[in-house]
């Protein structure tokens, strides 16, 4: 992996340029839709001209964030910037249509915390401890002392709630809760925050949650759980794939469980694989490996070509043979 830049470097390339574009990965969770806002109010902030662009558009549930507008589908026809900035995103093509709408970029600045990054752009700066590129962008922010309103702390308060489960999972650290209150003194509201990211469901994703339930598995004595959803489902529940979130956690909350798996069935006979672990021992980033996927140790994830009951039954026994042999 490459060498770590310093923050100093970040804020010198933020502050010598004009022209911005901000990125992150495809199907966005908060972390990504977080990062991209929170940074593109703090360059406007700056004077900047910035871009924010997702291949998969703003999140429909995160529409009440500050800023959460600015977010635009990469266009067409390609652009020119002087710099681009990737946030939570492990590999250039987990970007999808961003890149191929970048004319030119003098500079790309790659900010992660994923373990499996591999180290694209000139000024990298990847912390695989940090539970959320949030938190990063967070110590960047202040280090550099670059504007931070309370907009921006909503967005950043986003990222590192959504990819620390609620600050649930054991990547949550006391800097993270250091961070925490100084993003409360900014101005996140945490009930009203918290009633927005955690406790509002359309109604769609109960209903998709049923359908799951009706294709639940328990396999390798029960350790390893899962469910699948295919594409008739999807239709017939008018489900969007912003409801499928988080479902995954209702498996790995099952005593007994440690690993579980996700299967949703995609057009153009491809399955995404969702993993998530209880226990470090059992590594699903390395599990996803084999399928040409990465992450995180406890959550991780792929794309698989192959028909749903093919792939389901090929991972499956891959998460078996994990668990047996770790
Ligand atoms: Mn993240």
């Amino acid at each position: 992996m490459s060498t770590n830049c310093t923050f100093a470097q970040i804020a010198e390339a933020l502050r010598s340029h004009q022209r911005f574009v901000v990125m992150s990965h495809l199907r966005p969770d908060g972390d990504a839709i977080g990062c991209e806002v929170a940074l593109a109010l703090c360059l406007k902030a700056m004077g900047k001209e910035v871009t924010v662009w997702n291949h998969d558009g703003a999140l429909e549930k995160l529409r009440f964030l500050p800023g959460s507008e600015l977010i635009q589908s990469p266009p067409a026809e390609p652009l020119d910037f002087d710099v681009a900035i990737a946030l939570d995103t492990s590999t250039q093509p987990r970007l999808g249509d961003c890149p191929a709408a970048i004319r030119s970029a003098k500079l790309w600045i790659n900010i992660d915390h994923h373990i499996s990054n591999t180290g694209y752009g000139d000024l990298i700066y990847i912390d695989s401890h940090a539970p959320a590129a949030g938190q990063i962008l967070f110590e960047l922010i202040r280090a550099a002392d670059l504007p931070f309103t309370a907009a921006i702390a909503e967005n950043l308060w986003t990222a590192i709630a959504t990819d620390t489960g609620s600050f649930q999972y054991s990547n949550t650290t006391a800097r993270t809760f250091e961070i925490c209150a100084e993003l409360i003194a900014a101005g996140v509201n945490v009930g009203k925050i918290s009633e927005c990211l955690f406790q509002t469901h359309p109604r769609r994703r109960l209903e998709l949650l049923r359908a799951l339930l009706n294709t639940m598995q328990f396999t390798c004595d029960g350790r390893a759980a899962s469910f699948a959803l295919t594409l008739a489902t999807v239709a017939e529940v008018g489900a969007t794939h912003e409801d499928t979130e988080g479902l995954i956690d209702t498996l790995r909350g099952t005593e007994g469980v440690v690993v579980a798996a996700f299967f949703e069935e995609l057009p153009e006979g491809r399955v995404r694989v969702s993993m998530r672990s209880k226990d470090p021992r059992y590594d699903v980033c390395k599990i996803c490996a084999q399928f040409g996927g990465g992450g995180h140790v406890l959550a991780a994830g792929a794309r698989v070509v192959g028909e749903l009951a093919t792939v389901e039954a090929k991972v499956l026994k891959a998460i078996n043979d994990a668990i047996q042999h770790p």
